[in-house]
């Protein structure tokens, strides 16, 4: 029996709706037949810590590799990698994923982290066991994606590799997820269909938005798999779990035109509702029949970033120049005529030369939702407030640098309510957001969701629907969104499901 097992942690990041982890289902498969491993999904497990344990009792297992995104997987990421360092100080502690990447200094510095994957763990994460398996540690530096401590407790972050041929990857071991837990428990059921399966289908992107975690990672590539590829596993799931539905969770999963229309011919009647995530100034240039073959492929919602109706802001975003306020109304309309639902997400509350201008952006991008809703009601929309992500050297991070915004300095300070409300985008804590700024969007937020309950909302009923439109309308039309607590309180005993907040 081997002592040098692998623990592959997916933390708790839902408490319904729960997704396929393909984070570490794919560090699964750049290890597999290689290192024996593990799989511990802290969404399935009642207590995630129970059954970490069990493994490390047994004396068997060298690794707790952990994959984590900012916000509620953090509660069970930090105190876990804590206890594994100070039960089983043996253990070496890997992180991979967007707030390991992205917060790479507090992770290290905090003692309790070994090593960080940057971005793609393909290759870094086989090589790096294989370098530690060899103690051959003076080639550490020569493994590309990976952040470490030297021996003279200096931060070494390594070079970045390109993007891996997704297709030449070992294939997704589903069947060994299986055992540890039924993937039938991971196709629940959507506004897509009754059975939805969760597929990532290519890494990166190729814009650079200002504001955007993707950025400092892939630094403007994108590769994705081929068609023929993504559909293997799409046949796979349906013949053997009778999926219907999809959700690619593909940062930006049209970016290719071919390989969407390609994907699309491969997808028509196969009677598989699907989702994806797009960029309006991209999905624009395709065609009429483009658009008309997605919808008959299945495609029923497509998550747009609209981020603002202030063209002068968008150019400061960075969304790569092309997309404006104009083109987003003849885009929600052109949609409309395929039966796509367009769902666009706005960044409210970026900062500005003084607090009035702010706030009049603010009030702008209100009446700007407003315009689209009227041009298409269907449009579905998230708002979230502008939460900065550390792009070192990038001018943006520089300013919110200079106006007072720090990150935390200590790991464990990103446990504090203030900071986990940070991750939901909900409380920005940036200094030049001011509670009041705050209140109208969420007030605003509210009315909106109560004129416009979301489509992905399943449990909502007919009649709650009415009701919750019924007593917001009025709000709505004369603009008097101050405190609507009688929307809230509908909201809250049936449990309104809001995207924004639960992650999409
Ligand atoms: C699926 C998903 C979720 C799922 C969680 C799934 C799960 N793990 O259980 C749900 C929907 C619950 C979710 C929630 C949230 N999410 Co989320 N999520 C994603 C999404 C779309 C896909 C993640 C994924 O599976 N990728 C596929 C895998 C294969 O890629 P990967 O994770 O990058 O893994 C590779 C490498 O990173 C590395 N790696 C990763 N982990 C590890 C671990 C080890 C040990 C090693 C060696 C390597 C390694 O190797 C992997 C293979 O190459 C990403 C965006 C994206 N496209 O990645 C956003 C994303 C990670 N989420 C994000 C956020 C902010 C959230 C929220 C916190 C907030 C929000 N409002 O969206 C919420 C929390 C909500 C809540 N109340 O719980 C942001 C993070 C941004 C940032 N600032 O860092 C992202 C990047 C979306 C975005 N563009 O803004 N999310
Ligand atoms: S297009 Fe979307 S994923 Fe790409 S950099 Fe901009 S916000 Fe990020």
């Amino acid at each position: 029996m081997s002592n040098n097992k692998i623990i592959l942690f997916n933390p708790r990041s839902a408490n319904s709706k729960y997704r396929i982890p393909n984070s570490i289902l794919q560090v699964g498969a750049s290890i597999d037949g290689l290192f024996e491993y593990v799989f511990v999904d802290g969404n399935l497990e009642k207590v995630a810590w129970d059954s970490i344990e069990k493994y490390l009792e047994t004396g068997n297992f060298k690794y707790f590799g952990c994959t984590v995104m900012p916000g509620p997987q953090l509660k069970e990421a930090i105190p876990f990698t804590k206890k594994i360092k100070e039960k089983y100080p043996s253990v070496i502690t890997i992180w991979g994923g967007y707030f390991a990447s992205n917060q790479y200094k507090v992770a290290i510095e905090s003692g309790l982290v070994d090593y960080v994957i940057n971005g793609i763990g393909d290759n870094a994460f086989p090589n790096l066991l294989r370098v530690i398996e060899n103690q051959d540690f003076e080639k550490l530096s020569s493994i590309k994606n990976l952040i470490f401590r030297n021996d003279e407790n200096k931060i070494i972050k390594t070079q970045k590799e390109d993007l891996v041929d997704q297709d030449k990857l070992n294939n997704l071991p589903y069947n060994y997820l299986n055992h540890f837990y039924p993937l039938e428990r991971y196709l629940g059921k959507t506004y897509l269909g009754s059975k939805t399966f969760s597929y990532h289908s290519s890494f990166g992107c190729p814009f650079t938005c200002s504001f955007c975690a993707v950025v400092p990672i892939y630094e403007a590539r994108w590769r994705g798999k081929s068609p023929t590829k993504i559909m293997e596993d799409v046949l796979f799931f349906k013949e053997k779990y009778k999926i219907d539905a999809i959700e690619f969770h593909d940062n930006n999963f049209f970016t290719s035109r071919k390989r969407v229309v390609e994907f699309s011919k491969l997808m028509i009647n196969q009677q598989i509702s699907w989702w994806g995530e797009g960029r309006i100034d991209t999905i624009d240039k395709y065609t009429d029949n483009d658009l008309k073959l997605i919808r008959q492929a299945g495609c029923k919602m497509i998550f747009l970033g609209a981020e603002t109706g202030n063209d002068e802001l968008l150019k400061q975003m960075d969304k790569g120049g092309t997309q404006t306020a104009q083109q987003m109304k003849d885009f929600v309309a052109r949609l409309r005529h395929f039966q796509i639902i367009p769902e666009l997400s706005f960044v409210l509350g970026f900062p500005a030369d003084n607090e009035q201008l702010v706030w009049e952006n603010i009030k702008k991008d209100i009446q700007f939702i407003k315009e689209i809703k009227k041009i298409n009601p269907d449009t579905e929309i998230i708002i979230y407030t502008y939460s900065p992500v550390p792009t070192e050297g990038s001018e943006m991070y520089e300013k919110i640098k200079l106006s007072g915004f720090q990150f935390p300095e200590k790991l464990e300070d990103w446990l504090s309510p203030a900071w986990e409300k940070f991750d939901l985008r909900k409380s920005p804590l940036t200094p030049w957001l001011k509670p009041y700024m705050i209140d109208a969007i969420r007030d605003f937020e509210t009315v909106l969701n109560g004129v416009y309950p979301t489509v992905s909302d399943i449990r909502l009923n007919k009649w709650q629907r009415f009701l919750l439109k019924l007593i917001s309308s009025f709000r709505y039309k004369i603009g008097f969104y101050w405190k609507p607590k009688e929307i809230r309180f509908f909201q809250h005993i049936w449990k309104y499901r809001q995207p924004e907040i639960e992650g999409f």
